[in-house]
This record gives structure tokens, C-alpha cells and sequence, in this order.
């Protein structure tokens, strides 16, 4: 690990504990080629997210028409007292995925927990923002994590710790369908264990308009980063999609309360991944992404059918985002 001080002199790294769970890389190349073979073809989300996705991503949420991120950063600092209330201060704080460092920050130094395990299934990206974090509070002791929450997963967990308490913002339970949605939930709820708490960051339901517009930005970020997972698809699995023969499509689809997004072919073309051969009409899509926005009762229903208690919810006065506190049932 690099070294590092704190302010007081002690050195950041031995309050940061390391733990590899190993998470192993799915195989990305089955995954894409059973997706291309679909009637509706699709690709997989979670691929948007290489260096350049990644920096895409942070370009995103800085943009005037994606108001999720800066939303969801101004109820955590108008209600993080009553939030860390609610979590009890000084708990065991699991953060799943660690990604926003504005939005940890915010919640750590209201909850003060005594310990915090952030989870990230990039090595490189965990221990950076660990240590940004140790430097920030010198007093927090960090076990960090690398695990994949996407499925089972295992934490440095003590047996006699009981206050546990998880955070996961950004609203990135919208980018599971439903039914994951709620297995995902469940699986936190038994790293949890009962009274535990989950908080975490929900888009809301709102007009079409206002969807559309954080999706379909102006300065055309959004188009950048799904257009970047055919570029990924080239450099890494060999494939020879001609970028600019794809248009870029977010649509909102009321049915299902989601967010669409795709990249639509401009032509007739024929491409080739990992040696097989596909055939991509002229205005035929390829279904890159889902987001899916709850009103807040619905997203109350989705929890309680995963074993959970809804304590209180956050929203801003534009009613825009939401942010829950919510408590495993008692066995
Ligand atoms: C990470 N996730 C919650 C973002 C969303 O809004 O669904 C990903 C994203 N896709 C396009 N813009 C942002």
C-alpha cells in the first residue's frame, strides 16, 4: 500500500485494512455473444465502465441535465444529522460500491461510524478513494473490501458486531431489473442480519421531459459513453463495430417505468465479434442499458417483498430523488 500521514503524523495505512474476496471476472465474451444472438439484441451494462467509461460516467453527473447525482449530494448534507439518527452513529458502515466521494464524505462525517468497509470490485479505485478517505478522518478505521456484490458475496465481518449499517446512493439499484432488484436486496439483508439498516438512493418517477433530457444530454456525454461500449467491444474482444454506423437512443418507457437506453444502426451492416458473425439491420437497436425510476411507494413494495422495513424517506423539494432508510425485519 503507498504511504501516507495524517495530519496528527500517524500513517494512514495502518488504520486501512485490505481484504481480497477475489472476485472473479464473469466471462465477459460468452456474456456478449449470447446477447448479440438475441432477437432484441443487447450487451451488458456493467461493460460501459472501463477508464474511459468511468471518466464518461464522472463527466455525466457533473452535466446541468442529469440532476440525479447533485440531487441526491444536496439531501445527504440537508438531512445527514436525521439520516446517522436513523443509522445510529458509530455503527459498522458498509458502503457498496464505492463511487461518490462528495457523498461518502457527507454521510461519514455526520454517522462518525468506528468502522467502514467500503465494497468495490476494482482493486485500484478501492484503495485510492480508502486512502483519500483515511487522510479526510483520521479517526475512521477502513476495512476495505474487494468483493463483486452483483452476486454472493463475503465481508471482514466481525460475529459480535450487531449495529451494521449499508449505504448504497447513486440510484444504481435502478440499473437492475426488478426481480434483481429485490434478490439483490436480500442478499444485503442477510449480510445485514436483522435490525439491520440499508440507505440508499432511489430516482423517482417524474415526466418524461425531465427523463429524457438526463439522458440525452446536450454536449452529447451521454452518447460518448454508450457509444464507448462498442469501442471497448474492438479493443478488447476483437470486434470491428464501426462506431459512427450506431446512434445513440435514450427513450422513456412508461410501461415499465425505465429509462431505454440503445444504440441504433444506421445502415444495414454485418460485424464480427470473437469470430462470429452478426447481421445488424438498418434502424435495428442494440439494448445497452436499463434504469428504472420508482415512485416512492413502489420502491417501498419492492422492499418489503425483500424483507424489509421502510423507516423514512428523503426527497428534495422538486421531488426529484429519494433517499431511504430502511431496516431488515426481525427473523
Ligand atoms: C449508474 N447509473 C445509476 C446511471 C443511471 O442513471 O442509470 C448510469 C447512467 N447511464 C446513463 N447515464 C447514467
Amino acid at each position: 500500500m503507498t504511504q501516507g500521514h495524517t495530519g496528527s503524523g500517524e500513517r494512514v495505512e495502518s488504520r486501512i485494512r485490505f481484504f481480497d474476496f477475489h472476485p472473479t471476472t464473469a466471462d465477459v465474451r460468452a456474456e456478449v455473444l449470447e446477447g448479440l444472438s438475441q432477437p432484441h439484441k443487447r450487451l451488458p451494462p456493467k461493460l460501459f465502465y472501463d477508464q474511459q467509461g468511468s471518466r464518461l460516467f464522472d463527466a455525466i453527473t457533473e452535466l446541468p441535465e442529469y440532476y440525479p447525482t447533485r440531487t441526491e449530494i444536496q439531501i445527504l448534507r440537508d438531512h445527514g444529522e436525521a439520516m446517522a439518527e436513523q443509522l445510529g452513529r458509530g455503527c459498522v458502515l458498509i458502503e457498496l460500491g464505492s463511487g461518490s466521494s462528495l457523498k461518502i464524505q457527507t454521510l461519514l462525517a455526520a454517522l462518525r461510524p468506528r468502522v467502514y468497509i467500503p465494497v468495490d470490485i476494482s482493486r485500484a479505485h478501492l484503495l485510492e478513494s480508502a486512502q483519500a478517505l483515511a487522510e479526510r478522518f483520521p479517526e475512521l478505521s477502513i476495512r476495505a473490501a474487494c468483493a463483486d456484490y452483483s452476486g454472493p458475496f463475503e465481508l471482514p465481518l466481525e460475529p459480535e458486531w450487531r449495529d451494521l449499517a449499508a449505504f448504497f446512493p447513486g440510484s444504481s439499484i435502478g440499473n437492475f431489473d426488478p426481480d434483481e432488484a429485490r434478490a439483490f436486496l436480500k442478499r444485503v439483508g442477510r449480510v445485514l442480519g436483522p435490525g439491520g439498516r440499508l440507505l440508499i438512493g432511489v430516482d423517482l418517477k417524474k415526466e418524461r421531459a425531465v427523463l429524457e433530457a438526463a439522458y440525452n444530454d446536450a454536449q452529447g456525454v451521454t452518447a460518448a459513453f454508450n457509444l464507448n461500449l462498442l469501442t471497448r467491444l474492438n479493443s478488447e474482444l476483437g470486434a470491428d463495430f464501426e462506431v459512427d454506423a450506431f446512434r445513440h437512443r435514450a427513450v422513456f418507457n412508461e410501461d415499465a417505468s425505465r429509462i431505454e437506453m440503445h444504440l441504433v444502426s444506421r445502415g444495414n451492416q454485418r460485424v464480427r465479434v470473437a469470430g462470429q458473425v452478426f447481421d445488424v439491420r438498418l434502424g435495428e437497436s442494440i439494448h445497452t442499458e436499463n434504469s428504472y425510476k420508482y415512485g416512492i411507494e413502489d420502491f417501498q413494495r419492492l422492499a418489503r417483498s425483500a424483507g424489509f422495513v421502510s423507516e423514512q424517506v428523503w426527497t428534495d423539494a422538486g421531488e426529484l430523488f429519494s433517499v431511504h432508510c430502511l431496516r431488515v425485519e426481525d427473523a
